[in-house]
């Protein structure tokens, strides 16, 4: 293997001069942020070619998601190289500085939110780990949207990332696949066996093109994510040009390419447009025909399977693989059912990460019929083999029958894909352990019935390099001298900080970064939205997608209820409370909520009553460069869903990491997170999922849980206050509220509000305030993504570490 040898110095003026074709006293700092690049995918290469020959004969995690929310890369590889310091001094030599180079790093918005940052901290630890994995998923030529906030509301700007070029990713056409669409299936008797055989006959093909990234581990792994582009079998019909038809010249290459072209920028509601599906087969297919290729190259029998690759499915998105990797064994390696239908299911697991109905993915049966004709019989296939176990053991039950069937008769007949995920696959598991109880009383209490031994919980996890270690450089530094630099690995050695929680000198080391990466984020918002805000009050943050489950507007509303005491005189312990998330482009109550809180800003700030005591933010095109500035600055984690409906949520745990400590409904992962570090050190309010749920079926009526300072802020809304006496523009939000609060924002806001008031109590108390900010940090080891891969490893994968 060829070794990287020189220094990151001589390798930086190298790629400029041959890689880039510049001269290094002509180059831009732009050219310098390419090059570095380049000189550390070198050494990450190094890692991976070096790491593929020792797991050639190893199990793989093939994880397979439609989303990799990976942010940006140079800062992550330099930590987990350990060459940071290395390229700081070799940028100085340049008169650069890091920082000012890491400015130009592009962020690859291939994810919406929680699911597809998951899949990027899940792969990060995978290499940590050095578990031998592949990511699998699709190289959107458009991410996720840059939302720009005009006039107070959100307009979305196309999200061109692609357009300098991207330096970490690597083509291999060589390893191009084809993927057919539409077409008949054709039924023949094999002149070998005799038997009855099936064959597919596509109308449309499509290339598949895959883009290696390299995932680097903390000092030591790399795996990769295999991306894949959708490109034209041909490119060019030269027939329709020269009748001088230029559009249908091209049409073809347009419809094919346009699978990879831009993410669904839905976070949990199911558009059910067939590009959609297009765009989840396109990906599936290219993957499992690209690990049965390499299986035969190692000369393994397609039966092993199972033996060679643990498939995850990050939720039903990439489910038709159970429908697939069957189409595949049996129609182009001639396995009987049986024997496929064991390799399928032994090798396949998948991850629920909602409850949401609205979140569930359906398809019609008429939209799988004339887009995959041969999936939909085997899907039947399946499902009448299924449906006979299930009368074998629910005899006569048709209503048994009807729930359980992945075929859903009622409406226009439809194929439900957590159904057909559930059906083929080993285990089905929960992301924390509110929800996998959920998942199995709730979601598919018959499923659970049937098969108990399926459900599993795995607590979801966040990377503590990128989350901690690269993001929050001056809390590392502190906790390296506290515990040893060992807990970036080992999160639990951070128990060890618990012992010195009297240290009044550690405590005012933590308050110290705590303002560090306060004032950092207060120049970011005077800088780029000219508000001034006061690193000495308490950053009180609220960032993650907009969703009237996560109720962005309960928060709003308590905001409304304070601004009202201190119009009427009452004193404040001065906060900032920062907001920041997208809202999918047609989901009007979300864009509702983002045009209120911007009005409700505007206002506030511009209020000399509310001067030094409190500011509202906005922070526009939230992302995960983004959150790196905003966890190590806040002080506050506001982490207030209607219980039962947040799966886990991993803001919260980086906030806990972080040393920000938490306001919280018991839902998702709070409720470990709350377990773990005390009730003492969590500030709990709201009904839980039990009480919501009494609420639900004994009749909710909002009106009934108004009081007076509630009508008052209600009403202040109402006649305009905040939108120049337009009485008009938020009357739906209201409406809404007060007549349906469907996500019970009314039966929470009264207990909220004095939650927050003990809130202030407490930060008033800045020692105190700390120690529990130090436990926090101290109990944040189980959050790690790491103990969350261990979980996989142990519980679903059967992977020997
Ligand atoms: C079909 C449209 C669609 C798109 C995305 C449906 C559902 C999704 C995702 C499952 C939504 C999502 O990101 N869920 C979040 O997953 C996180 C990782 O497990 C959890 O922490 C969050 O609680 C959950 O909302």
């Amino acid at each position: 293997m060829p070794k990287v040898k020189n220094e990151l110095l001589d390798s930086i003026s190298q790629h400029i001069f041959y890689t880039l074709g510049k001269r290094v006293d002509t180059a831009s700092t732009y050219d310098f942020y390419m090059a570095l690049c380049y000189a550390v995918r070198d050494r990450m290469m190094e890692l991976h070619l070096n790491q593929l020959n020792k797991s050639e004969n190893t199990k793989q995690v093939a994880y397979l998601s439609a989303e990799f929310l990976i942010g940006p890369q140079l800062g992550n590889n330099l930590v987990n190289l350990g060459i940071q310091e290395e390229a700081r001094q070799a940028l100085e030599k340049y008169d650069l500085t890091l920082d000012e180079v890491l400015e130009k790093s592009e962020e690859p918005g291939l994810g919406n939110g929680g699911l597809g940052r998951l899949a990027a901290c899940y792969m990060e630890s995978l290499s940590t780990l050095e578990v031998p994995a592949i990511g699998y998923g699709i190289r959107y030529k458009f991410g996720i949207f840059k939302q720009v906030i005009a006039d107070n509301q959100q307009y979305e700007v196309t999200d061109n990332w692609l357009h300098g070029g991207w330096p970490w990713e690597l083509a291999y056409p060589a390893d191009t696949r084809t993927v057919g669409f539409g077409g008949k299936v054709e039924h023949y008797t094999s002149a070998t066996d005799g038997t009855y055989k099936s064959r597919w006959v596509p109308s449309q093909i499509v290339e598949g093109v895959p883009y290696d990234v390299l995932q680097v581990g903390y000092k030591n792994g790399c795996n990769k994510l295999r991306l894949w582009r959708a490109d034209a079998k041909d490119i060019f019909d030269f027939g329709a040009f020269n009748q001088g038809d230029y559009l249908g010249s091209v049409e073809e290459s347009v419809r094919s390419e346009t699978i990879s072209k831009v993410l669904y920028p839905n976070d949990g509601t199911d558009a059910g447009r067939q590009l959609r599906l297009k765009q989840q087969f396109f990906f599936v297919s290219c993957s499992i025909q690209d690990m049965l290729v390499s299986l035969t190259k190692r000369r393994v029998p397609v039966t092993d399977f199972p033996d060679y690759y643990t498939l995850q499915l990050n939720d039903t998105h990439p489910s038709i693989a159970v429908a697939e990797l069957m189409r595949l064994l049996i129609d182009e390696h001639h396995l009987d059912w049986d024997t496929a239908w064991s390799v399928t299911s032994k090798s396949i697991a998948y991850t629920n990460h909602t409850l949401l109905p609205e979140a569930l993915e359906k398809w019609d049966v008429s939209m799988f019929e004339e887009l995959l004709p041969r999936h939909l019989e085997i899907i039947y296939e399946i499902n009448e083999r299924f449906l006979q176990v299930v009368r074998l053991k629910y005899p006569g039950d048709s209503e048994m029958l009807s729930k359980l069937s992945i075929i859903c008769e009622d409406g226009n007949k439809s194929v439900r894909m957590a159904h057909l995920a559930t059906v083929g696959s080993h285990h089905v598991n929960g992301v924390a352990v509110l929800h996998s109880e959920l998942v199995k009383s709730q979601l598919m209490p018959e499923f659970y019935d049937l098969w108990p031994h399926k459900f599993e919980n795995v607590t979801n996890g966040v990377t503590p390099r990128r989350w901690l270690k690269s993001c929050n450089q001056p809390l590392a530094e502190v906790l390296d001298n506290a515990v040893g630099p060992e807990w970036v690995t080992n999160m639990d050695i951070l128990r060890k900080l618990e012992e010195q929680q009297d240290d009044s000198n550690l405590l005012e080391q933590i308050a110290e970064t705590k303002l560090i990466g306060k004032h950092k984020l207060a120049s970011y918002i005077n800088n780029n939205l000219g508000v001034l805000v006061d690193p000495s009050s308490m950053f009180d943050v609220h960032v993650k997608r907009i969703h009237e489950y996560k109720r962005q507007h309960l928060k709003a509303l308590e905001v409304v209820i304070q601004y009202l005491r201190i119009k009427n005189g009452a004193d404040y312990v001065p906060r900032t409370v920062i907001f920041g998330g997208k809202a999918a482009p047609g989901y009007y109550m979300a864009k509702q909520i983002i045009h209120f809180i911007n009005c409700l800003a505007e206002v506030i700030n511009s209020d000399p009553d509310m001067e030094g005591k409190l500011k509202v933010v906005f922070l526009p095109n939230y992302s995960v460069k983004l959150g790196e500035l905003v966890y190590p600055a806040a002080d506050l984690s506001e982490q207030i869903s209607t219980a039962g409906k947040e799966a886990s949520g991993t803001g919260n745990m980086k906030f806990q990491m972080n040393g920000a400590l938490t306001i919280g409904t018991l839902d998702g992962a709070n409720v470990e997170i709350r377990d773990l570090v005390g009730e003492e050190n969590f500030f709990l309010f709201g009904k839980n999922e039990e009480e919501i749920g009494k609420l639900q079926s004994d009749g909710y009526y909002p009106r009934n849980f108004l009081n007076h300072e509630i009508e008052e802020a209600l009403n202040l809304i109402r006649v305009g206050h905040f939108s120049h006496g337009n009485q008009n523009i938020f009357s739906d939000l209201l409406e809404n509220i007060i007549n349906y609060d469907p996500f019970f924002v009314l039966a929470d806001l009264e207990h909220y509000v004095s939650v927050q008031d003990t809130v202030s109590a407490n930060w008033i108390d800045r020692e105190n305030w700390y120690k529990k900010s130090l436990t926090n940090i101290a109990r944040s080891g189980f959050f790690s993504s790491d103990r969350s891969i261990k979980d996989y490893c142990q519980k679903i994968w059967k992977i020997e570490r």
